[in-house]
């Protein structure tokens, strides 16, 4: 069994970036720098067979590369606390085509239907408790910054879970088209 998920991964430039904003909360476990994404599709554990069916369902996807606004900050509630802290993704028609176009392919592979609603995010740290003036005054202190970032492909990520932070390998890259 391999655990998968459909990914943007972000320039090393952006990443680094976004790697400096990590400090000010306490209670706050930061995504390491180099495992900073996208997530357009989350698939979880599948067998081999099926991990093959969805590359090459992926590799037939066709669609044009766009460029990525990136800026805002928020946050997930869980049980009314906020658990997930994240850097926003615009919700723009080329991105929301390109995960719809992922969506049709995974469920004519067989994977059930995605039921929640794309909330296009860059999880920046998972929290438990966070103090909220802290966690506030980080909110108010990186909340204008934004950036545009390319776009010509797109991943299908393994994802291995241990005892520290999940550790990403990108299994395949899939280009899109080029801009017109
Ligand atoms: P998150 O960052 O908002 O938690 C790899 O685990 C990626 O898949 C993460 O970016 C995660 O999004 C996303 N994901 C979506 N649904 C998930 C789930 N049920 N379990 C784990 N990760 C999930």
């Amino acid at each position: 069994m391999i655990r998968l998920f459909v990914g943007i991964p972000l320039p090393p430039s952006l990443r680094r970036q976004l790697g400096s904003f990590a400090a000010g909360i306490p209670n706050a476990r930061w995504t390491p720098e180099e495992n900073l994404h996208l997530t357009l599709r989350f698939i979880g554990e599948v067998d081999e067979t099926t991990a093959g069916a969805v590359h090459d369902a992926l590799a037939e996807l066709q669609a044009p590369a766009f460029t990525m606004t990136v800026g805002g900050c928020g946050t997930f509630e869980g049980g009314r606390r906020p658990v997930t802290l994240w850097l926003g993704v615009e919700r723009q028609p080329a991105l929301v085509r390109l995960r719809d176009k992922v969506e049709s392919a995974l469920v004519r592979v067989g994977l059930p239907a995605e039921s929640r609603r794309f909330q296009p995010h860059i999880t920046l740290a998972r929290m438990k408790d966070p103090p909220l003036p802290k966690l506030h005054a980080f909110v108010a202190g990186h909340n204008l910054f934004h950036d545009s970032v390319p776009v010509t492909s797109f991943v299908l990520f393994s994802s291995h879970l241990g005892r520290g932070e999940p550790i990403y390998t990108a299994e395949a890259e899939y280009p899109l088209t080029a801009d017109s």
